[in-house]
């Protein structure tokens, strides 16, 4: 591992971009790598989340310019250049970014990939690719739009501008805001109290809330009430309810 930093803290796992000289920018092996740990966590039982967090500067830039130059439709197409970015966006536990500094193009792209995206107070958000002649190409024009809606996706990425943390917030892109100097320490602390669930519920719930931007309201609420019967089918739910009538704190088992 080069490019990626792992700890394990608790139950939640810190995964920290380590491209320092180039503000994190994501080349092929950033995403192998990262796609390679996320799916390790997903059957570690030790852990139930997982933090994705840079440096204070720049969560990512933006996916590497300078690797991606001189690449050919040909090599593009033929090696599948993304695919390990969808191996990433299929990891099973829920993820947290922890954005500080710049999130730009692929790294605003790799925010939204994740479940959760918690910002420091001097974030910035954006889609500039339209300025490098291409337009963004890890899930970017899907993700923003039904994140944020059509109209500000659109503003976004044909402009290129950057939006800071709090209009991150306002369009609900970022779902908190913390001082810069905590964000890493309160990304850990959300992430350990969902690692404290059972990991089972939180994982199903992840896949639940997922569907919402895959199929229609009626096919997403008939999913849910499959998933939410499922549970009934798991001592998860039979410890969670009775811990609540005894009182007393769940043990979930560690699966
Ligand atoms: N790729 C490669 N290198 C980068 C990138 C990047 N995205 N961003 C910064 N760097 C490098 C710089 O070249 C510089 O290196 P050097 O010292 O060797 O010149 C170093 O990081 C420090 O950067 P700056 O000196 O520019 O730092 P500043 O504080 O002056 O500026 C900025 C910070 C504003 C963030 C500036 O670096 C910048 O504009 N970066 C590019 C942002 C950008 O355009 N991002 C979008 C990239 S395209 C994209 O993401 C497409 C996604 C879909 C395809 C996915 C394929 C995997």
């Amino acid at each position: 591992m080069t490019t990626i930093i792992i700890e394990k803290i608790g139950r939640a796992a810190l995964i920290r971009l380590n491209r320092p000289e180039a503000l994190n920018a994501l080349n092929r092996q950033v995403a192998k790598e990262l796609a390679d740990a996320a799916q390790s966590f997903d059957r570690d039982p030790d852990i139930g989340c997982i933090v994705i967090t840079g440096s204070e500067k720049a969560f990512a830039a933006g996916a590497d310019i300078k690797e991606m130059q001189p690449a050919s439709h040909r090599e593009m197409y033929g090696q599948d250049w993304f695919a390990d970015w969808d191996r990433f966006a299929a990891t099973r536990l829920p993820t947290i970014a922890a954005v500080n500094g710049y999130a730009l193009g692929g790294g605003c792209e790799l925010a939204m990939m994740c479940d959760i995206i918690v910002a420091g107070e001097t974030a910035r958000f954006g889609q500039p690719e339209i300025k490098l002649g291409v337009m963004p190409g890890m899930g970017g024009t899907q993700r923003l739009t039904r994140l944020i809606g059509k109209s500000k996706a659109m503003e976004l990425c044909l402009t290129g501008r950057l939006m800071d943390a709090q209009e991150a917030e306002r369009c609900g892109l970022v779902a908190r805001i913390f001082a810069t100097a905590e964000l890493e320490a309160k990304a850990l602390e959300m992430a350990q109290t969902i690692a404290g669930f059972s990991r089972t519920i939180a994982m199903m719930t992840k896949e639940t809330i997922s569907r919402a931007e895959e199929v229609s309201t009626v096919e997403g609420v008939r999913f849910e009430r499959r998933m939410f019967y499922s549970m009934f089918g798991l001592e998860d739910q039979r410890e969670g309810m009775a811990a609540y009538i005894e009182k007393r704190k769940p043990e979930f088992p560690r699966d």
